[in-house]
């Protein structure tokens, strides 16, 4: 397929791979797409995204200043002009690093306008606009979400909102998204609560606001059954930020609310890294209890910052990281409509467009790195070979006895009254001075 030329970044190049010998920061030293990896190509096993809302709609500004980015291709307008000149520098630039998955908010996309049937309008026009690009380029759409937390109506929640008519609002934005997210091909759709929390308990009634956002999930279920949309819905735990507290906060929670309102058979989980940071959590538990109850769908490939309390949604660069996560992958067998979506943004002093592509780049190399090493080290076979010896007492009988539920307490005081447990190490120190070596030696 020929590239998409925007005269707008017709200077950045197209990224090719050029080894791990290369000094040019425009080439992959280790993304190499067709590289076979345990019988598999690299491009199958990083089913890479990039997101519209941080690559064309972040200005990079912050609570202290306003934004730097350089965005020449952009009149600062609300024009489907201006939407559809967007459209086609982000399909340009997915191409220029050959990234094949793409996701959206409805009003990253589509302007806003002040109605809603100017809303469907736009909505309408630029999923043709989208269409088009996906077919000229062959890039896909991973998912679509809708954004129910900029507009001040949704200052109180949209599915939580004390106000119905502005659960309204929000479900009838919920219905335009998911539609336009069909009609485009995508492959599921997202849900984050991003104000679907409180800021004060004080005027929060919990339980009513919790069966409020259940009912919103299940309307959309439901809507997407009559139009046959065939992509898997997602929740997106995040504990804060913007709320004080959300209802879908870490993995667990989230699985809680899903099993506690039937929703767990119809609606996965999509991981963000610097959500788990924020609560308190590794991105290697999130990932491994979500695989645990069989609900790892999709991920939010960023990072968190060790000095911050807050979301700053840095590219992916920490090799440890990436290495933990694409173990928990090849574990899994890899994401089945998911993929690896970069919601990540330039730090604000990387405000070049070329820095779209460094930025990019830096992340598709380190997972691509954590892929190579997490193969080896399973190929190693000493961490899974520790982890098979440190469980083998429940191979015995008593073990299975006991798991098949044929074994009583009573029999099992008669065991403990024979025997004494040997101490054994758990030997963490030497498993983490494996990965280690791993780490480094890994081509
Ligand atoms: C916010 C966040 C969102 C979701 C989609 O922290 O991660 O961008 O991914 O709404
Ligand atoms: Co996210």
């Amino acid at each position: 397929m020929d590239l998409l030329h925007d005269d707008a970044i017709a200077d950045l190049p197209k990224v090719e791979y050029a080894g791990p010998a290369s000094k040019d920061p425009l080439s992959f030293r280790w993304y190499d797409p067709d590289r076979l990896v345990e019988g598999r190509p690299m491009h199958e096993h990083l089913p890479f995204a990039a997101c519209f809302w941080h690559v064309m709609r972040n200005t990079l500004g912050d609570p202290f200043g306003r934004g730097t980015a350089l965005v020449p291709w952009d009149d600062g307008t609300d024009s489907l002009d201006n939407a559809e000149r967007r459209a086609r520098v982000f399909f340009a630039l997915l191409q220029r690093l050959g990234i094949r998955w793409y996701c959206f908010h409805d009003h990253d996309v589509a302007p806003e306008g002040d109605s809603v049937a100017s809303q469907r309008a736009a909505m309408e026009h630029m999923t043709g606009v989208l269409d088009d690009l996906q077919t000229q380029t062959g890039i896909g759409l991973l998912w679509g979400t809708a954004c129910l937390f900029a507009h001040p109506r949704y200052a109180h929640g949209a599915a939580t909102s004390p106000d119905v008519q502005v659960f309204a609002h929000g479900a009838g934005q919920v219905r335009r998204a998911i539609d336009a997210t069909q009609a485009l091909g995508g492959r599921g759709y997202v849900f984050w609560g991003g104000r679907e929390g409180y800021s004060t308990l004080l005027n929060t009634d919990v339980a009513r606001e919790r069966a409020q956002y259940a009912r919103l999930l299940h309307l959309a279920i439901e809507h997407a059954d009559t139009t046959g949309f065939e992509g898997t819905f997602y929740i997106e735990p995040k504990p804060r930020e913007p709320s004080l507290h959300q209802y879908d906060s870490d993995v667990e929670a989230t699985l809680n609310f899903l099993r506690e309102f039937g929703l767990e058979d119809r609606i996965s989980l999509n991981i963000e890294t610097n959500h788990a940071t924020l609560a308190g959590k590794s991105m290697g538990h999130e990932l491994r209890m979500a695989a645990a109850a069989g609900m790892l769908g999709s991920i939010d490939a960023n990072m968190g910052d060790a000095h911050a309390g807050w979301d700053t949604d840095r590219f992916p660069t920490d090799l440890y990281l990436t290495t933990d996560i694409m173990l928990v992958l090849l574990e899994h067998g890899g994401l089945e409509t998911g993929g690896l979506n970069f919601d990540a943004k330039r730090r604000r002093e990387s405000m070049e467009p070329i820095d779209l592509l460094h930025a990019h780049i830096a992340g598709m190399d380190t997972f691509a790195r954590g892929l190579l090493v997490a193969a080896a080290i399973r190929e190693d076979g000493r961490l899974s070979d520790f982890m098979h010896d440190r469980y083998a007492s429940w191979e015995s009988d008593l073990g299975q006895g006991i798991m098949a539920g044929t074994v009583s307490l009573r029999d099992l005081e008669s065991q403990a009254a024979q025997s004494e447990p040997t101490p054994r190490s758990g030997r963490q120190e030497m498993l983490e001075a494996i990965v280690n070596d791993i780490l480094l030696s890994a081509t």
